[in-house]
């Protein structure tokens, strides 16, 4: 018998690097920096150029949580208006979003309700974490708007800089543990 009839599923499980996968989807309007977050995160840098996100990014990080590892697929989308409908497409088999507006912006706050609305029509129910960004600027939405809008909706909250690191991995950390006590036992 060669060795690849006996590679069971189960041996092939404990090879892996990962015990859980989930995609996680980064959602809000354009520019709050999304794109900046997620790169912050995967790759440890900041471009102060805005490189409009065409569609979606997809990113891949392992992080573990306790004895456990998180393979997180990470999808971040465009938040251009135009980007709407192929936006729903990507949205697909999410199990939990980043939902990020622009502190120094107020028109990004107030555009939270449509994004929460525009992923739970494709993903229900799934968790999700309230993120001001771009905490290093001027503030121009008062910390107290987003713990209360956070509330309201109850999610967490916290301030966060794609540009100093400030929370950036606290934020998907957070979000990794939600998605985590939902999966339950199973891997993804
Ligand atoms: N000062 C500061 N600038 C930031 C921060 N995060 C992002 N930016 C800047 O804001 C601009 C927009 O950032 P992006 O990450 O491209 O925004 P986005 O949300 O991905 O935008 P779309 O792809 O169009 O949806 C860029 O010029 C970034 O450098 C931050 O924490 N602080
Ligand atoms: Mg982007």
């Amino acid at each position: 018998m060669c060795s690849a009839d006996t590679f069971t599923e189960k041996e092939a499980a404990q090879k892996r690097p990962w015990t859980h996968i989930a995609k996680v989807t980064v959602i809000g309007n354009a520019e709050v920096g999304k794109t900046s977050l997620v790169v912050r995160y995967v790759e440890g840098y900041f471009n102060p150029k805005y490189l409009m996100t065409i569609g979606s990014n997809f990113f891949v990080k392992d992080i573990e949580i306790g004895d456990r590892v998180l393979r997180f697929q990470l999808w971040d989308t465009a938040g251009q208006e135009r980007f709407g409908p192929i936006r729903k497409v990507f949205y697909r088999g999410s199990k939990g979003a980043l939902l990020v507006y622009d502190r120094a912006n107020p028109v990004s706050f107030e555009r939270l309700s449509f994004w929460i609305e525009e992923i739970r029509k494709v993903c229900g129910d799934i968790p999700l974490i309230l993120v001001g960004n771009k905490a290093d600027l001027p503030v121009k939405v008062a910390p107290e708007k987003g713990e209360q809008f956070a509330k309201e909706h109850n999610i967490p909250f916290m301030e966060s800089s794609a540009k100093t690191g400030l929370n950036v991995g606290h934020a998907f950390e957070r979000l990794g543990q939600l998605v985590l006590s939902k999966l339950g036992t199973s891997t993804s």
